[in-house]
């Protein structure tokens, strides 16, 4: 959309919808309002002072098909590190270079020049704040829309975007994760390793453009369940995913 105006009430709307309460009453301070978070302009309201975005659904909300403790840990305890984490790495960098860094966008465009524990840590807060919104309950189904005309465009049907996505989570080596992402409306798949994410300026990231899928490939997101299948992983988040909010995310960020 043109109007500056105009967009973002539309972006208010839609992630009010697509993000459900993922930060309802932390907006006054926290990094990750909804509107900013789909915006990629999460605000750094001032130095070490990310903090976790509320769940958006309950720690069982996607039982059967990820189970009530990967969901806690994975939340509670995991994503809770990453931003206790990011918050003393980002204490840590001088005062020059804290002041040019307003936003998680400027975080990943200026990666390579920041010390790992920031890189580290801003992508496991983002990927993760990301992958949540990624699924809901009763998600699964079918996309529809755009988005779903997009897949048809792209990987000629939506069974084979899955074989190609699932693909891409199989084959990453060790921790990371498998996105799709769009690029002005074209869609591309990939995978990342560690938490690095396709907006990150890096040379290593093969996939990049703006998250519309994000899928968590460490073993921590599906080992007490699954154990070592991640195919198993991989075929249950099919029935959780959230394909209208994919949906609206893939129409605000063309
Ligand atoms: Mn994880």
């Amino acid at each position: 959309m043109e109007n500056d105006n105009s967009r973002r009430d539309f972006i208010k709307k839609s992630a009010a919808l697509a993000l459900g309460t993922i930060v309802a009453g932390t907006v006054a301070n926290n990094a990750l309002a909804a509107t900013d978070f789909i915006e990629k302009e999460m605000i750094v309201p001032e130095p070490g002072k990310f903090s976790l975005p509320k769940l958006p659904y309950e720690y069982d909300a996607l039982e059967p098909h990820i189970d009530k403790m990967t969901m806690e840990i994975h939340y509670s305890k995991h994503h809770q590190a990453y931003v206790d984490n990011l918050n003393k790495a980002f204490a840590a960098l001088d005062a020059k270079t804290a002041g040019t860094l307003n936003d998680l966008d400027d975080i990943f465009a200026n990666v390579d020049k920041l010390p790992p524990a920031i890189r580290n840590n801003a992508g496991g807060h983002y990927n993760h704040t990301f992958f949540w919104r990624t699924m809901k309950t009763h998600g699964g189904g079918i996309p529809t829309g755009k988005l779903a005309e997009a897949i048809n465009a792209e990987f000629n049907s939506l069974e084979n975007f899955k074989k190609l996505f699932a693909d891409a989570a199989m084959k990453r080596f060790g921790s990371g994760w498998a996105w799709l992402v769009t690029n002005k409306g074209k869609l591309s798949i990939g995978s990342t390793a560690n938490q690095d994410n396709p907006l990150m300026k890096l040379d290593s990231v093969e996939v990049k453009g703006k998250p519309v899928i994000a899928l968590d490939v460490w073993e921590h997101a599906y080992y007490l369940k699954n154990q070592n299948r991640r195919a198993d992983y991989i075929n249950s988040f099919w029935n959780v995913i959230d394909w209208e909010g994919a949906g609206q995310i893939f129409e605000m960020a063309k």
